[in-house]
Order: structure tokens, then sequence, then C-alpha cells
């Protein structure tokens, strides 16, 4: 069966290999606090200096990881696909952007970070949103608007995911969906998958092992994501 427009969903998983801890393994506590709560707006509001340390940790540990074998599969078959290729990640690292400016995609590629960028800021007043590769203070001055300051460019619990239109569009017209290293713990990304099965796509679930959604999916690839990916995009 050839399939012409591809959407491929990715999660922690997908970075674990390369050294990036995922959420619900370290069983979501940072600092001894719930994932959930540090990440939201009234955490932040509570102790912005606690949430801008969780992001510097987490944005200062890039520079000591980098792309795995599944991350550079996926450039790869980007960079032959010759339909249309929107890549959504759930992840706010860069590991993906490394991984297709390494192996430059086809015209027809998109990447979506729908819950942000670790290596992006956003100006709390004007939402102007700029590169931010060093640390964050709890009050750091905007340069956008006087009255505002730079928070990280990251989706938070009960904030909206990005570019959710250009996301359902796309699923409306895949005839390919794969979901690689996520646990459907978190909605909207949980629901793809019937968004993607009522537009009559095939869907894949890549995983270590079945996930709670796994009878959603059509077909399961499972192991870990750098042997796993590369078999399962061999087939196509
Ligand atoms: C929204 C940025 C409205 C932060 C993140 C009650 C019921 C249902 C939903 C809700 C509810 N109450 C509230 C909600 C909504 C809420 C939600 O879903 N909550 C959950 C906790 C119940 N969602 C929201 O608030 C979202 N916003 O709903 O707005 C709306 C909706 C639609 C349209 C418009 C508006 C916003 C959610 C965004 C939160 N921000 N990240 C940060 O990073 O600090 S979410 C966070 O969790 C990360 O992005 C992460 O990616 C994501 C999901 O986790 P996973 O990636 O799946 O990671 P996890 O650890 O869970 O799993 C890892 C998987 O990898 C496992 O399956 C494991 O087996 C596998 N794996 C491990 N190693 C490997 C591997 N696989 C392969 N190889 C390996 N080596």
């Amino acid at each position: 069966m050839s399939h012409r427009n591809l959407v491929v969903l990715t999660g922690a998983g997908i970075s674990a290999e390369s050294g990036v801890p995922t959420f619900r393994a370290s069983d979501g506590l940072w600092c001894g606090r719930r994932v959930e709560d540090v990440a939201t707006p009234e955490g932040y509001a509570a102790d912005p200096a606690l949430v801008q340390d969780f992001y510097n940790q987490r944005r200062r540990q890039l520079a000591e990881v980098q792309p795995n074998a599944a991350h550079r599969a996926l450039a790869e078959l980007a960079a032959r696909w010759a339909g249309g290729f929107l890549l959504v990640t759930q992840n706010v690292d860069d590991l993906h952007d490394r991984a297709h400016e390494e192996t430059p995609p086809a015209a027809g590629f998109e990447l979506i970070h729908m819950h942000g960028e670790l290596l992006k800021a956003r100006c709390t007043r004007s939402g102007v949103v700029t590169g931010w590769a060093g640390d964050m203070t709890a009050d750091q001055p905007s340069p956008h608007h006087p009255d505002g300051v730079m928070r990280p460019h990251i989706v938070w619990f009960g904030e909206t995911p990005l570019q959710m239109e250009r996301i359902q569009r796309a699923l409306a017209a895949c005839d390919l969906f794969v979901s690689i290293g996520t646990s459907g713990a978190v909605y909207p990304a949980a629901g793809f998958v019937q968004a993607a099965r009522h537009s009559g796509a095939r869907t894949v679930e890549i995983n270590l092992q079945p996930t709670s959604g796994a009878r959603l999916f059509d077909e399961g690839a499972y192991g870990p994501a750098t042997e796993a990916v590369p078999a399962f995009f061999d087939t196509l």
C-alpha cells in the first residue's frame, strides 16, 4: 500500500535513549513535586523562580545530549518522502530540529512543537517569541514590552497547544499515522489517533511495549525506538 500523506506524533520516549528523562518513568516527579503542578500557569505564578529553574536545568541539559538513531531515521525518511509529511512532537527538546538540520527534509515536510520549545522564550505582555539558549530568571526583563517579563515558550497544562488547526487539517488528510514513544497520557495529542482513524488512515504505534491505547491502533511495533523506528520505516 503506497502512502501519500504521513503524520508522525512523537513523545518523550523518542528522546529517552539520548538521555532525556521521560515524564512518567521518573514517577513524574521533579524535586519532589508533580510535573503536572510545576508545568502550569498556577505553578509559575506561585513560584516563578522554581518553574524557571525547572526549565533552566532542562535547557542546560540539551548541550549534553544528541539526536539518536530514531531521530535520524525520521530525518532520512523526511528527506525521501514525496508526499505531505507532518512531524508533530510533544517534546520541547531540539533533537528533531538538529536531526533535520543534519539531513535536510524534502519540500512537503513540516515540524511542529505542539507543546513549545525549551530554546525559545515568550514575552508575557506582547506574546513575542524569541530564541533563548541561556538561563531565565523569575523576573527576566522583556525587551519587547516595558511591563512584560520573559517566560519559557512552553505550553503548560491548562494552556492551548500550538498550531492545533494545522495539526487537525493534516490528520483529516493523512493516510498513515505513526505514534512514537508516547504514553497517550496527555490530551489533545492522545486523541490524534482517533482523528486519523476517522480519516481512514492506517495507524501504527511504536513504543517499548503496548500502551493503554494500543487497541486504538491497527498495528504496533515494539522495542527501543532506536531499533523499532528505523526497522518500521524500512518497510515503507
Ligand atoms: C489543553 C510541556 C485545551 C511541559 C506538556 C482530564 C482528562 C483528560 C484531559 C485532561 C484532564 N484534565 C486536564 C486535561 C487536559 C490536559 C491533560 O491531558 N492532562 C493529563 C495529565 C490528564 N491537557 C492540557 O492541559 C493541554 N491543553 O488541553 O488545552 C485545549 C484542547 C484542545 C484544543 C485546544 C485547547 C496541554 C498539555 C501540554 C502540557 N505540556 N509539556 C514540559 O515539557 O515541561 S505535556 C508533557 O507530557 C510533555 O510534552 C510530554 O511529551 C507529554 C506526554 O508525555 P509523553 O511524551 O507521552 O511521555 P511519557 O513519559 O508519558 O511516556 C513516555 C513513553 O515513551 C512511554 O509510553 C514509554 O513506554 C515510552 N518509551 C520510553 N523509553 C522508550 C520509549 N519508547 C520507545 N523507546 C524507548 N527507548
